[in-house]
């Protein structure tokens, strides 16, 4: 190996008289900065990490105490499937609003449209957990049945608002 330490030793000495301090810190700095850029737009295949997402959002689709979960379309509140309630019950201690609004959700399974009924569960304080807010047609309080931005408890004997269900009501027809 005596031959490459030789080898080396000269090619630095050269260098090092040919090329001054500077210059060769100028290159070195250029080969960073080249690098930095070029390396984020090199073809990394990120296929797997796309599948993986899509993977994770059909997964919270489904899930009732996601919300992502497909009847929450107009749903403004806390779920009660994370305040020990589920997707269409009142959690013990809490009764249903007796007026309600209502949105048009989409089935992702079958494509079809669904009436669903948010009710209010009223008689305790808010439960505080699983905050959602999706308003697909949701509209201003000039049309009361649309709007999901008031505490509906407000014509029960409790108007404390506890948490809101998303009952399946029926098909929405197409007009
Ligand atoms: N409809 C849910 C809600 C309750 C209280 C305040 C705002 C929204």
């Amino acid at each position: 190996m005596r031959w490459l330490d030789g080898f080396f030793e000269r090619s630095s000495r050269r260098a090092a008289q040919r090329v001054s301090r500077r210059s060769a810190l100028a290159g070195i700095g250029r080969l960073l900065v080249g690098a930095a850029l070029a390396l984020p737009v090199l073809p990394f295949d990120r296929v797997a990490r796309l599948a993986g997402a899509a993977e994770g959002g059909k997964k919270k689709a489904a899930d009732d105490s996601q919300c992502e979960y497909w009847r929450y379309c107009a749903l403004d509140g806390y779920l009660c499937s994370c305040c020990g309630g589920s997707v269409s019950t009142c959690p013990p201690g809490t009764e249903p609003s007796k007026v309600a609004w209502i949105g048009t959700c989409r089935n992702p399974q079958d494509g079809k449209d669904y009436l669903i009924s948010y009710n209010d569960c009223c008689g305790k304080t808010s439960c505080g957990r699983c905050l959602c807010n999706f308003n697909l047609g949701e509209r201003p309080a000039y049309r009361m049945g649309l709007h999901n931005d008031i505490n509906w408890c407000m014509a029960n004997t409790s108007t404390m608002f506890h948490c809101t269900t998303a009952a399946l009501i029926g098909v929405a027809e197409r007009t």
